[in-house]
């Protein structure tokens, strides 16, 4: 089944209400029932099937690839470091486009698993098998394998995200009570249930590429700049996505290889990345280190804050997983400064994961507010009551909403912490000590532009169009409840179609922000479709409310009725036949009247540079939350298990609460993978992420995942988007770490600050 063919199944009556609505997921049952057609499910005759070959030194070069048995034992193509594909250098997510040839398969090796080599053949198996037998000879380097190695001063790609006011040193020197902490988070891995890849097909010069895809329009762009044709020649389709989480916004290097392989066949090709690829061809989040110092008051006021922090990058190109993203946004501190540097070591390059900077931030920032707590002996939900700031110091900008306090308290009261005993150790239940802690996150609201259509049937149906993708997160329902309401038909009559880069353009879904920027797209299209339907029933001569002494209709619940009440009431079906139209469409997009050249509509879709940070405008504007987590420790083994948490969070509106509680839950679930389980563990020798699948690489399971209740304290905020939502996605990771961290310590008297807390740690 396709989009276009699944209506959105629920009975809210066209009356403008959808928008607040607890829909289910439109793609919820598709992917249930195996009939969502998934980019890579795609079948193709005479398709021919790739193979990446990794490579097995951490640093070096490849000095040559033996291809002979591969092609003996039944590959019908292999490409290799000696062939010249003919690529050109892609423009980047910040506009800019290198110049020069592109080689997807440089003879130099910067991490382990680089591909080297991409073999073909008629079946995955005898892929698979061919690629086997390729013989590389290496002339190996000495590997920088991770952070930890790294002497503090060692390899600096610069210093960023340099932040101060006021002046933290003096100030932390003079403070009568001073924290000092270091923390550290491992490498993380996004674990997406759907494996990265691509089917390439060329029909001449036009090439359609179906890949799983948070930013259909940007990866279209990219092959177009890759092998030199015109956009518009491109076409990238991924309708429905298992699974992102930042992993899929834009295109790595060793996917050229899959249209330049189906060119030379001249045939279908496909790659899909085994699970150990999916660990290191592309980057997860960086590990990072952070030294914080809290000067403080005896009754807990912050003074200062000094940040210092590493992340590590690969040697080709810089990631900055800012470590400072969400401390100076926390607290009223008078005086703060913050410094990162970033570290090359040989890693494929870092990249987005799922509140990237925000969630190590906030472990570094809560875990040390916890520390504060305890020195002074304040409560820890009280000393961050305490610290609340009136206005966003690092913008002096005021906030446009800012309801952590109420995340708070209202948090606090569902989870029952004024019977917290202060004393770590005070609560047990046979062996299991029990602890309780409190920790709280932000992400920013980020604006951008999209465009959208709507397609109004001659049945009076409405169909919403936009390349935007659904990686899971309810595009396609929140898209279908903004135009139920602009345009005036109950939800069942709406279908939406998307993930396909021919349709209207749309940013990255990524950054909490697509629902923001589409519904805004969505409502402006549908508004204008629903004046242009009713001025077409009010002046065509056809039309059965021509002539009537009305100048507006109301259109709600599919039907058009005047202002009188003895006047006509058509269905939108009735005008359309009656005025001899088959249908109406209309697009709309939401740039400013100077950004509409083509090429101001290709950079706006295609690269991040009009995207809008949160302190453009007159306000400071971020998502806001507290986490309450409940944790048992084994006194003899040391494990620990979550048995409760209560999170409260301030996204502004909700456009559907029943998609948003899901979102938080999921990056909670994703917290707890944080807190205790996940960490990429890399081979000092080579540096080899040796536990690179999923059954070595810890993902919370169900049984690790408690009963979690989330809990909505937001208001409109109409600065942060049309509708007043603001972003959902990432905030939920965002202090689930510490939280956890802060219960183990308030269970068991032992502050672990070195992710994830594991039970060695512990015991
Ligand atoms: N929503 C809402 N009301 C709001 C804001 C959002 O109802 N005020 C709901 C909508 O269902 C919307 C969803 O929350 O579709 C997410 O909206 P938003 O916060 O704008 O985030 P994006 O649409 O930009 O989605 C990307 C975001 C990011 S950046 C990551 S990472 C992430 C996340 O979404 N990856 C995910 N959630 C994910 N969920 C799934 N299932 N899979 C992923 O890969
Ligand atoms: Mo999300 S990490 O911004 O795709």
């Amino acid at each position: 089944m396709t989009p276009l063919d699944m209506p959105m199944k629920h009975g809210d009556a066209g009356d403008g209400a959808s928008i607040g609505q607890r829909l289910s997921r439109h793609d919820g049952k598709l992917k249930i029932t195996g009939s969502a057609d998934y980019a890579l499910e795609r079948q193709f005759e005479h398709a021919a099937y790739a193979v990446l070959v990794p490579a097995t030194i951490g640093a070096g070069r490849v000095v040559s690839v033996d291809t002979a048995a591969a092609l003996a034992a039944g590959a019908i193509l292999v490409l290799t470091p000696e062939d010249d594909l003919g690529l050109a250098q892609a423009t980047t997510f910040t506009g800019q486009r290198p110049e020069g040839a592109f080689l997807p398969l440089p003879h130099e090796i910067r991490f382990d698993g680089q591909s080297v080599a991409l073999v073909v053949a008629e079946s995955l198996e005898a892929a698979t098998e061919a690629a086997r037998r390729i013989k590389v000879t290496y002339e190996a380097a000495p590997v920088t394998a991770s952070l930890v190695q790294t002497p503090e001063d060692a390899g600096t790609v610069g210093e960023q995200f340099n932040v101060a006011w006021g002046d933290a040193q003096a100030a932390y020197a003079d403070a009568p009570v001073k924290i000092e902490a270091d923390y550290h988070t491992p490498r993380e891995y996004h674990a997406a249930m759907e494996p990265h890849g691509l089917i390439a097909k060329w029909d001449g010069d036009r090439l359609t590429v179906w890949q799983p895809s948070q930013w259909v329009h940007a990866m279209a762009r990219n092959y177009s700049d890759w092998f030199g044709i015109p956009m518009e020649d491109v076409r990238v389709v991924s309708p429905y996505v298992g699974g992102g989480f930042g992993s899929k916004g834009f295109n790595y290097g060793w996917e050229a290889l899959v249209p330049a392989a189906a060119r030379r066949l001249g045939r279908p090709v496909k790659l899909a990345l085994s699970r150990p690829q999916n660990f290191n061809l592309y980057g997860g989040r960086a590990s990072t280190r952070q030294t914080l110092k809290l000067g403080a008051t005896k009754d807990g006021m912050l003074q200062s804050i000094l940040l210092t922090g590493a992340s590590e990058t690969s040697t080709y190109g810089v990631w900055p997983e800012q470590v400072g993203a969400a401390t100076p946004l926390m607290y009223g501190t008078p005086n703060y400064r913050g410094q990162q540097r970033i570290v090359q070591v040989n890693t494929v390059t870092p990249g987005a994961l799922r509140g990237p900077g925000k969630a190590p931030s906030a472990f570094g920032i809560e875990s040390a507010m916890d520390e504060l707590a305890y020195a002074v002996g304040v409560d820890p939900l009280e000393i961050r009551l305490r610290n609340q700031p009136d206005h966003d110091r690092m913008s002096n900008k005021p906030w446009s909403t800012r309801r952590l306090r109420e995340a708070l308290t209202e948090g606090a009261a569902a989870f029952g912490w004024d019977k917290r005993p202060m004393a770590p150790r005070s609560m047990r239940d046979g062996h299991q000590l029990i602890g309780w802690g409190v920790a709280t996150g932000t992400f920013p609201v980020i604006r951008n532009y999209g465009e959208a259509e709507i397609r109004v049937t001659a049945e009076g149906r409405v169909e919403v169009v936009s390349g935007a993708t659904d990686i899971g997160q309810g595009t396609y329902t929140v898209l279908a409840q903004t135009a139920a309401d602009a345009f005036g038909v109950p939800v069942d009559e709406v279908s939406v179609r998307l993930g396909d880069s021919s349709l209207p353009g749309s940013p990255v879904a990524g950054g909490s922000k697509l629902a923001g920027v589409m519904t805004g797209a969505v409502h402006k299209a549908a508004t204008a479709a629903r004046e242009e339907l009713i001025g077409l029933a009010l002046t065509h001569p056809d039309s059965p409310f021509h002539g009537i002494e009305a100048n507006t209709l109301e259109l709600k619940g599919g039907r058009l009725t005047p202002p009188r009440a003895d006047a006509p009431n058509v269905t939108v079906a009735e005008l359309l036949r009656a005025i001899g139209r088959d249908g109406l469409t209309v697009r709309r997009d939401t740039l400013p009247e100077d950004m509409q050249s083509p090429e101001e509509r290709k950079r706006a879709w295609t690269t991040m540079t009009t995207a809008q940070g949160p302190t453009v405008g007159d306000y400071s504007q971020h998502s806001w939350c507290a986490h309450f987590a409940e944790v048992r420790v084994d006194e003899d083994f040391g494990t620990v298990r979550v048995s409760r948490i209560v999170s409260a969070f301030d996204c502004g509106l909700l456009y559907n609460p029943k998609l948003v509680e899901s979102q938080w839950q999921g990056g909670i679930i994703m917290g707890i993978g944080m807190a205790l389980f996940e960490e990429g563990l890399v081979d000092a020798r080579n540096g080899r992420v040796v536990n690179n699948n999923l059954g070595d690489y810890l993902v919370p399971t169900n049984a690790d995942v408690p009963e979690i209740q989330v809990i909505s304290v937001g208001i409109p905020d109409t600065n942060a988007s049309l509708l007043g939502g603001k972003g959902v996605g990432e905030v939920g990771i965002v202090g689930v770490a510490p939280a956890i961290a802060n219960a183990v310590f308030h269970a068991t008297g032992k502050r672990v600050r070195d992710l994830p807390i594991t039970l060695e740690k512990l015991i």
